[in-house]
């Protein structure tokens, strides 16, 4: 099915501070350099490069003795959250070139009040090898970007980043795709929080193709929008070795690749992240590049023009 050419924002948010090492402020960089804005011009997707956020950290915060480097985390999510909210109103898909996944703070609550200002429910597909569902208080290491999900999902009173008025996703509405490495006090927390997870396990025993017609079904009943998160990390390593923390057994880039398909036919995503690309751990660039293909596929990049059993 030919699918709507679309206006994409290219927003930069070259952030490592959430991540606990240098490296992934070069993603942007990278992603442009593998051509992420020429291919979807080439698949006829006009195409706003809105440049890299340049952010001054957030000195109105305290430091916080759990939460490392808040103030330019806090920086970042405020300045997404501006823009990201503003390309969509203006019907740009905001389409986030990351930068660790703290960036996610600001990105989904930027959709997330663009979503409750259309009267349409948010939804988030997140794609990670990490739930990324610690707290200040439950984090193993204090790296902001295993705690966006948790942030986004109601957590955030540790420290005023946005405005308490902002309005937070359902965590029913949190699908979790690839995940492999959980911590003990985030364990229960996605589970007392009701976080939809589909482990390695329930990829590997129910198969992609059907988890996707799940996911997708649920959200087009609700005519929701569908924000994707897509951390480089959700890939196996032995073919994206460009992350800071590679977890092995992940997504093949089969399965990936029919994640995009299938979530380009439904028509419903409407932002994505593209985050922690480390291009310092990069192997001559397979996996900036290997997010350039994925992205093709997501906005209409396709095998033959057939439909599939989702279109
Ligand atoms: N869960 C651990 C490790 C981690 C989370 N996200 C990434 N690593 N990339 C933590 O520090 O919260
Ligand atoms: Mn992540
Ligand atoms: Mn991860």
């Amino acid at each position: 099915m030919a699918k709507a050419k679309k206006t994409i924002a290219l927003i930069g948010a070259p952030i490592e501070e959430g991540s606990g090492r240098r490296g992934a402020a070069m993603g942007p960089a990278a992603l442009r350099i593998a051509g992420i804005d020429t291919t979807l011009a080439e698949l006829g997707h006009t195409v706003v490069d809105e440049g890299d956020l340049r952010p001054l950290p957030a000195r109105d915060l305290a430091n916080h003795p759990r939460a490392n480097n808040l103030q330019m985390v806090a920086a970042f999510a405020r300045a997404l959250d501006a823009s990201v909210h503003e390309a969509a109103r203006a019907g740009r898909l905001p389409l986030i070139l990351g930068g660790d996944h703290a960036l996610s703070m600001g990105s989904v609550s930027g959709m997330a009040r663009y979503a409750a200002e259309i009267g349409k429910p948010l939804f988030v597909l997140w794609l990670d090898a990490h739930a990324d569902f610690n707290s200040p208080e439950t984090s193993p290491s204090g790296n902001m970007h295993g705690m966006p999900v948790a942030f986004f999902c109601g957590e955030a009173e540790f420290a005023p980043i946005l405005p308490a008025d902002r309005p937070m996703v359902d965590p029913k509405n949190v699908f979790q795709v690839g995940i492999r490495s959980v911590d003990e006090r985030e364990r229960v927390e996605i589970a007392e929080h009701g976080v939809n997870v589909y482990d390695m396990r329930a990829v590997d025993e129910t198969g992609m193709a059907r988890i996707m017609h799940e996911i997708i079904d649920t959200v087009r009943h609700a005519d929701g929008l569908l924000h994707v998160s897509f951390d480089v990390d959700f890939l196996d390593p032995d073919i994206a070795p460009g992350v800071g923390t590679t977890v092995p057994g992940g997504g093949t880039f089969r399965e990936a690749h029919l994640i995009m398909e299938m979530l380009c036919d439904s028509g419903l995503v409407a932002s994505l992240d593209l985050v922690e690309l480390n291009p310092f751990l990069d192997d001559r660039g397979k996996s900036a590049r290997i997010l350039v293909e994925l992205t093709a596929s997501l906005f209409g990049r396709r095998i033959l023009d057939r439909p599939t059993r989702s279109a």
